[in-house]
């Protein structure tokens, strides 16, 4: 059941934009991410937890075929995407963070930043800095809107926690049933996905109800 993605080692994004829920939705509906996984990134506390995570903020962490998609894509996603805190100061565990993994990575963030500052004529309080450790969020925070569905994760086999932190069908559906992407990508993707006839039609009606309505926690 696993698609081609499954096998694909990829480079690693890293954003906080608000509540991660809505992130790992994002980006896991979009063609060329491999997979998703939200989690407390950008602070020193050891062992962070979502009541107790201290100086760290609430983040994806993206696994992405880059020759699918580049991170300059990845990066207009993020810039247009935030929940709010992308102009005003919030608490950490919500802030606008861009955690870079290697030097090509800053220059394009700080690249794009400069550019969507002097065309949107605003200032970001976004802080760019290097990535140093991801800790992975509760099992429950994992593809929070398709653990709504439990049908579907039964019927997918989806049904333990390492599946749902790892798996590239996953985080697609995760983000699709969540109205990022849209059906016709979804149509388009659907051979590589192997779901049943029912599977399809559950995802379908969900699709048409929430695509495009804006990403939300
Ligand atoms: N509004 C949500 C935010 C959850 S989040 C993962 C809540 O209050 O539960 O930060």
């Amino acid at each position: 059941m696993p698609g081609q993605l499954e096998e694909v080692k990829g480079k690693r994004a890293t954003f906080g934009m608000g509540c991660f829920w809505a992130g790992d939705s994002l980006f896991g509906a979009l063609p060329g991410v491999i997979r998703t996984c939200v989690g407390y990134a950008g602070g020193n506390k050891e062992s962070p937890e979502y009541r107790n995570m201290g100086d760290h903020t609430e983040v994806v962490d993206i696994e992405y075929d880059s020759e699918l998609v580049s991170y300059t894509h990845l990066l207009s996603l993020f810039w247009n995407n935030h929940e709010y805190g992308l102009t005003t100061k919030i608490k950490r565990q919500y802030m606008s963070l861009i955690l870079y993994h290697d030097e090509e990575q800053r220059l394009l963030a700080e690249k794009s930043r400069e550019q969507e500052q002097q065309e949107r004529k605003e200032t970001f309080v976004t802080e760019i800095k290097k990535f140093t450790r991801f800790y992975p969020a509760e099992d429950y925070h994992q593809k929070y809107r398709l653990q709504n569905h439990p049908w579907l994760i039964e019927t997918l086999g989806l049904t333990t926690p390492e599946i749902l932190r790892t798996s590239s069908l996953a985080s697609k559906l995760n983000g699709y049933i969540a109205g990022a992407g849209t059906l016709e990508q979804f149509e388009k993707e659907l051979p590589s996905l192997g779901l049943s006839e029912k599977a399809v039609q559950y995802m379908t009606k969900y699709i048409i109800e929430n695509q495009g309505s804006g990403l939300y926690c």
